[in-house]
């Protein structure tokens, strides 16, 4: 009798590269790193049929610490380089992970047209209220009297608030997740991996080092009270009283994604290294 080929099911070890994660003891971004296997697992796409694309900070280095294409590129740029690959491989999976720093500071604008495209990709930040890789400058969501060496007395300047932001600006699925519920974040990934469209989840990810008083975030986050909706203008209203704590997707829109198809090539990629040789 043959053999039966049979296919070992895949695991959030799957999904792991060989390198070693070099965050500070202790960091969220090891915990959603985790998540984020664990997810692909679940959502069941193949490595080879993933892409996971970043800017630049620690968060950023999470491509290099999964087996999946990655792409480590520049600084607040994440989002535009992960449009171009989705619209010329609508086929891969794309995951793009960052901070608040690059996703809403220096990449704001490209997040505000990347709800608005609605093209399907998913979009993580690992928002820890501060650009952890340059020693702890306050970023966008760093609360206004946060006193520090680098902003004495706090910068007073008001929070921009991401889930607000990503629901007026177009994004079809809104979620917030807790690096210190890896299990409760990987399922909210799946299904954000899942959902069509522009895909957004904050992840409040503790930055023990520069950030060391948001370990009191395990006891300060909560499920959302309420499950997700449709409605935006419902989502809107339970924004209008979310202090920033409540845990879950918010909202599952079905807004048509961006059309996209296979790009016809006009040129070998030979012709296109002559024309770009220097
Ligand atoms: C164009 C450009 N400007 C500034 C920098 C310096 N820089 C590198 S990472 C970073 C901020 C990182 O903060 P965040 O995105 O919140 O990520 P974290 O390190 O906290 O995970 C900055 C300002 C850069 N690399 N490129
Ligand atoms: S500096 Fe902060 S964000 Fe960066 S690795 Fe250390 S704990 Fe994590």
């Amino acid at each position: 009798m043959n053999d039966v080929a049979t296919c070992a099911p895949r695991t959030a070890q799957s999904y792991k590269s060989g390198y070693k994660p070099i965050w500070c003891p202790g960091c969220g971004d090891y915990s959603v790193l985790s998540s984020i296997t664990k997810a692909f697992a679940k959502a069941d796409v193949a490595p080879e049929n993933v892409a996971v694309v970043s800017g630049i900070g620690c968060s950023s280095r999470i491509p290099a610490y999964t087996n999946c294409y990655g792409f480590h590129g520049v600084h607040g740029r994440s989002l535009a380089a992960a449009t171009g690959l989705k619209v010329a491989r609508p086929d891969l999976t794309v995951l793009v992970a960052g901070g608040d720093g690059d996703g809403y500071s220096i990449g704001g604008n490209h997040f505000l047209h990347a709800c608005r495209r609605n093209v399907d990709i998913t979009y993580i930040v690992m928002d820890n209220h501060v650009y952890g890789m340059t020693k702890g400058q306050p970023s966008p969501t760093t609360e206004p009297d946060w006193d520090s060496k680098l902003s004495p007395g706090g910068t007073k300047l008001r929070v921009f608030h991401p889930l607000v932001i990503a629901l007026a600006a177009g994004a079809n699925f809104i979620a917030r997740a807790f690096a210190g519920d890896p299990n409760g974040t990987a399922e909210i990934l799946a299904r954000a991996i899942r959902h069509p469209g522009f895909s957004f989840v904050e992840i409040l990810s503790p930055c023990v080092t520069f950030r060391p008083e948001q370990r009191e975030w395990k006891a300060q986050t909560r499920p959302a009270p309420v499950a997700s909706t449709g409605d935006p203008a419902r989502a809107a209203r339970r924004l209008m009283t979310d202090d920033g704590f409540n845990i879950g997707v918010l909202f599952e829109g079905d807004r048509p994604t961006c059309p996209i198809g296979p790009v016809p090539a006009t040129c070998t990629p030979e012709q296109l290294e002559e024309e770009f040789a220097l």
